[in-house]
């Protein structure tokens, strides 16, 4: 594996970069390319966001947050580096690169990724591709003990990587290095307890109505150890939600008492996608996987394409019954 020298090498001698992330992107996601186009800027260098997404409200407090508006679909042609964070592989890129020549860095914390940039840098260990950023950041040149509001606009960006990707902090892939970050940024002046508001005290109204909506038919199967989430077709639509972020709705299966996997089926125009978390020892990535799907051991996806709710419900439990004993 290259090391981020290289890379902070390639990136100061690219003359323009496009910068991409998974599809449907998370705060890590969100995160970690506006904290790189900040510091880029900073830099003086020329660059932008390619992304077919358009970013949820509650990100628009962050620095160009606006830029994320699902207009540039493919890289410019002058373009000759394109960074790509926390995706995992080519299919999930929000931008299309299938007629682009120039140079893929691939930066990412997902241990199923598939290294498929000229550049691969992934290190599993960390709890959100924004510690890698900050620390991509700190070896391009940006010095943060010198504070200013432009540098304080990019700790907004990764202090969201870190709060989304770890469960504010509760989550087993914590580190000493994740807090280490968290204190520097807070020591650069983020205020931490804004994030926090911005990203989760913000909801549409409607938001918390779809979450009654699916509470009130959330189930416990397998001896009570799974709960089942459901999004079915048109509720999104009823609610005026298309665009809404649905992964915190998982969460709330997680908190009930015995429950070692939470999984939030949503019914879409392809098919059924699935969200899977688990507690303790169950690797939902492996359950995902079976059906082409990824992620962590915690915390995976998938989607199952020509299938209604139901039946994409049943291979999921049969996977979870039969590989993993709870
Ligand atoms: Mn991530």
């Amino acid at each position: 594996m290259c090391n981020l020298k290289e890379i902070s090498e390639q990136i100061l001698k690219a003359k323009k970069i496009g910068i991409s992330f998974h599809t449907s992107p998370d705060g890590d996601a969100i995160g970690s390319s506006l904290s790189l186009l900040n510091a880029l800027r900073l830099l003086g260098k020329d660059s932008y966001i390619i992304s077919r997404d358009v970013i949820s409200d509650n990100f628009s407090f962050l620095s160009f947050s606006e830029e994320i508006d699902g207009n540039t679909l493919q890289p410019d042609l002058d373009t000759d580096l394109v960074i790509v964070l926390d995706c995992g592989n080519v299919e999930r890129i929000s931008a299309d690169l299938t007629s682009y020549k120039g140079n893929v860095i691939n930066i990412d914390h997902h241990i199923s990724n598939e290294n498929y940039g000229f550049i691969n840098y992934i290190d599993s260990n960390a709890s959100a591709t924004c510690e890698l950023s900050y620390l991509l950041i700190k070896e391009l040149g940006i010095d943060f003990n010198e504070k200013n509001d432009k540098k304080i606009a990019i700790g907004n960006a990764i202090y969201t990587g870190l709060v989304t990707d770890t469960g504010s902090f509760r989550h087993s892939n914590v580190t000493k290095r994740t807090h280490t970050i968290a204190g520097e940024l807070i020591e650069l002046g983020v205020k931490n307890s804004m994030v926090h508001s911005n990203l989760f005290d913000n909801k549409p109204f409607n938001k918390v109505k779809l979450m009654g909506c699916v509470l009130s038919n959330i189930e416990l199967v397998l001896d009570n150890k799974v709960a089942v989430l459901q999004i079915p077709k048109g509720m999104l639509e009823e609610l005026n939600l298309q665009n809404a972020d649905t992964s915190d709705i998982i969460s709330i299966g997680l908190g009930i008492k015995g429950v070692e996997v939470s999984m939030l089926l949503k019914e879409v125009e392809e098919g059924v996608k699935t969200s899977l978390r688990s507690k303790n020892d169950v690797d939902v990535r492996k359950v995902a996987e079976v059906y082409g799907g990824g992620g962590h051991i915690k915390a995976a996806g998938v989607m199952q394409k020509n299938i209604n709710i139901e039946a994409a419900k049943n291979n999921l439990l049969k996977i979870i019954k039969e590989d993993i004993h709870l």
